[in-house]
């Protein structure tokens, strides 16, 4: 009797056992599947990226907005239909970039493979090397992630911190995520590349507390040269302005010599010096070589991609990444 028990609950463990690691992500997921997968997507992005460097930017931002919705499941590329608006259409989604990329890349993988590799495996390998491709780190892209069902605007807005952003709320969105406060400074270090819209910006310049007023926190002299020569009013939303100024297309530390120096750009980006935990990580990245940053990077990356992935069963393989298969 007690030795079937036992059998029976060392059964069920290795059922669970079998089952959680049939659930992980593993490197090189597609070998036996589809094994030029992902391939075909470094070759793409290695044949275009130099036509378009700025993409670099588009695709890691857009990988982070996926995965801090629902999970990285590329919920993110899914289009609004009549009866759903989707993520792609909120607010912060505005300035996303890189949606047709990442469909030409899925053609590609369909036609080698059709319904093996996912979207949102397309995306993480994508952003990884479009940021390899343009002189930045290199992270490990764990594959077997499957693809969402659901996109949702309002859970975008929900979920995507917000440039006004201060400290607590970042700590708490990045909480939600199962990232902590190292991973919310080295995951804005990717802020050392790419582009921002004034409007993710201006009323620290021009309205920040309601009474014409500039925000303290940013440095006056900083402010002066983006109204005079980048951002002319409150709601100017159609320049856009290098987050780290002079070198935005090099992944190295200046950001966080900015922050220092109150010049970041986001008000969520100030609010990083504002805990003496978050302050000290900076200090530490800037005492360190920009070899050490990209390896820290890399490691909070391959953590956020796979924050609350779809595998196994779970989700599906969508044909065209802007629709759930039907
Ligand atoms: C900590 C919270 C974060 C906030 C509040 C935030 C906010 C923003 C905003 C408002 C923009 C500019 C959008 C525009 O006006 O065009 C932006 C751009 C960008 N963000 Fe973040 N971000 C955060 C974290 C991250 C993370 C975790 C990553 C990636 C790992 C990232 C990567 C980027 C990149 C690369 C760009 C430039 C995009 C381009 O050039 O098209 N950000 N971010
Ligand atoms: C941070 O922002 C949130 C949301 O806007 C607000 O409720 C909270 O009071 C702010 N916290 C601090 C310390 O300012
Ligand atoms: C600044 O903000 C206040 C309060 O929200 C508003 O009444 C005023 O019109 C704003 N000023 C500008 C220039 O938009
Ligand atoms: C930008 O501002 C103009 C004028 O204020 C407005 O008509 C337009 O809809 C805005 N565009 C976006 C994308 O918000
Ligand atoms: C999704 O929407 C975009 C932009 O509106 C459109 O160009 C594309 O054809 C749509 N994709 C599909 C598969 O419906
Ligand atoms: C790229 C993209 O799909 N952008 C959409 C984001 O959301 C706005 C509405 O808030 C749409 O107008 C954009 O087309």
């Amino acid at each position: 009797m007690g030795g079937i028990r036992v059998s029976g609950i060392l059964v069920l463990c290795l059922l669970v056992v079998i089952g959680s690691t049939d659930a992980q992500l593993q490197l090189g997921f597609y070998t036996k599947k589809c094994p030029k997968a992902e391939k075909i997507v470094k070759n793409f992005v290695e044949e275009h990226i130099r036509n378009a460097p700025s993409l670099a930017a588009a695709l890691i931002r857009m990988h982070f907005h996926d995965c801090f919705v629902r999970g990285c499941d590329a919920s993110v590329l899914v289009n609004s239909t009549s009866s759903n608006q989707a993520e792609k259409d909120a607010p912060p989604n505005l300035t996303l970039r890189g949606f047709d990329f990442i469909d030409r890349i899925k053609s590609l993988v369909e036609a080698q493979c059709p319904g093996v590799v996912s979207c949102a495996d397309v995306i993480a390998l994508a952003a990884r090397d479009s940021v390899v491709a343009t002189g930045g780190p290199f992270w490990n892209v764990p594959t077997g992630r499957r693809d969402g069902v659901i996109s949702r605007s309002s859970e975008a807005l929900a979920s995507i911190p917000s440039p006004f952003s201060n400290f607590t709320t970042l700590q708490t969105s990045f909480a939600n995520q199962g990232l902590d406060l190292k991973d919310l400074v080295l995951l804005s270090g990717a802020h050392t590349i790419g582009v921002s819209h004034c409007t993710s910006f201006t009323n620290r310049l021009y309205n920040f507390t309601g009474k014409g007023d500039q925000d303290p926190d940013l440095n006056s002299q900083y402010a002066a040269n983006l109204k005079a020569k980048k951002c002319k009013s409150l709601s100017d939303n159609t320049t856009i302005v290098e987050m780290d100024p002079g070198s935005h297309r090099s992944f190295d530390l200046s950001y966080y010599t900015l922050l220092l120096k109150r010049r970041g750009l986001f008000q969520s980006d100030s609010a990083l010096t504002k805990s003496s935990t978050t302050y000290n990580y900076i200090k530490q990245l800037l005492q360190g070589s920009s070899q050490n940053f990209h390896a820290e990077f890399a490691k909070s990356m391959e953590k956020m991609g796979r924050v609350k992935v779809k595998t196994g069963s779970s989700g599906q393989i969508r044909k065209h990444c802007a629709v759930v298969n039907s």
